[in-house]
């Protein structure tokens, strides 16, 4: 079976960054790729040029005025679009909707069967809301991407997998109702770090509820532990049934990151990617989407997304 992985990257993607004082930089994708061709992984991948978005794919999740007080806000250059953690710069517009485009463009692909997975490094940007930004997350591709494969292509059982630190209360909230999106997130504990939500409790409201499955690990977990609620996100997936999946395998739950307590090594990573290909192969004919998300440490996201990618690869 061809087995072909997309990865997007260039200059455009690059882009998506708050500066050098800023956990977000501009400097984590050049590390990914160097990785990526110091493992030789960057000739066995099809390179794919960023896209950016229209507007009207931004709004299949955004509200029209918040995407239009971005743009303000982008051509302003200064100020912020949350409360200290997400800071304007001048082209913030052009490069949060190429994220946007990206992710669009490789969910439309693996549909299409053009290839059957793809990576994109800089996406998985949980956080925002349909009204506004959050923790360095502009606009939220994954939001997109669910509106997408709900509205546009009728998907009715869609996985989505999220195991960076931090919990994905953008796509948690905004899909809190919807039973058609399978959530399950493994992050640190709410009640130690940013944005306090994920409570084991959250499973969904009304005729979705068993539809959302949160983990909370206490700060220092490792390998071991996230390994073992591992079980539960992959019997929870079964039982879902999807049609697609997507994969937010944000690399900061790694020990080592400067924002988080968590303690995995890339083998977390390696691990949930593996077995997540495994249940693509069984239920979707091998559809899987793969967004960087979050990882402030250079070296940690770079092993922990070319795992994913050589996953990915077979
Ligand atoms: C997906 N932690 C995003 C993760 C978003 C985390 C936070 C920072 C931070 C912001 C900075 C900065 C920072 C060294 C770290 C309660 C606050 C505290 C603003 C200073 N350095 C993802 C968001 C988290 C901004 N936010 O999931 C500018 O760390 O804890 C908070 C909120 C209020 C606002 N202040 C921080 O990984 C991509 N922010 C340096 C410059
Ligand atoms: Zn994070």
């Amino acid at each position: 079976m061809s087995r072909q992985v997309a990865v997007y990257v260039g200059d455009s993607l690059k882009r998506y960054g708050f500066g050098p004082g800023h956990p977000l930089n501009q400097q984590r994708l050049g590390a990914f790729w160097q990785a990526m061709q110091r493992s030789g992984f960057d000739q066995q991948v099809i390179v794919c040029e960023p896209v950016q978005a229209e507007q009207q794919i931004i709004e299949r999740f955004h509200e029209h005025d918040y995407v239009e007080r971005v743009k303000a806000q982008s051509r302003l250059g200064s100020g912020f679009l949350d409360y200290g953690d997400t800071p304007a710069f001048p082209g913030i517009y052009e490069a949060a909707a190429t994220v946007v485009g990206c992710a669009v463009d490789a969910t439309e692909k693996i549909l299409a069967g053009t290839y059957q997975r793809a990576f994109v490094p800089i996406g998985g940007l949980h956080h925002a809301r349909r009204d506004t930004a959050a923790g360095f997350c502009v606009f939220n591709d994954c939001g997109v991407v669910i509106e997408t494969l709900l509205k546009h292509h009728q998907l009715t059982r869609i996985a989505y997998v999220d195991i960076d630190a931090h919990h994905g209360d953008g796509v948690f909230y905004a899909f809190e109702a919807e039973p058609a999106l399978y959530f399950a997130d493994v992050h640190e504990d709410g009640r130690y770090l940013y944005p306090g939500t994920g409570s084991a409790a959250e499973i969904g409201q009304g005729i979705a509820k068993g539809t959302k499955l949160n983990i909370p690990l206490p700060p220092y977990a490792k390998n071991e532990d996230f390994k073992q609620v591992w079980n539960f996100v992959e019997n929870f997936i079964v039982q879902a049934e999807p049609e697609f999946i997507i994969f937010q395998c944000g690399a900061d739950s790694l020990a080592g990151d400067p924002i988080t307590h968590l303690k995995y090594t890339f083998e977390a990573h390696a691990h949930a990617a593996q077995r997540l290909c495994a249940l693509a192969d069984r239920y979707c004919a091998g559809k899987i989407l793969g967004l960087g998300g979050g990882g402030y440490n250079p070296e940690n996201l770079a092993t922990a997304w070319t795992a994913v990618v050589a996953a990915f690869l077979g």
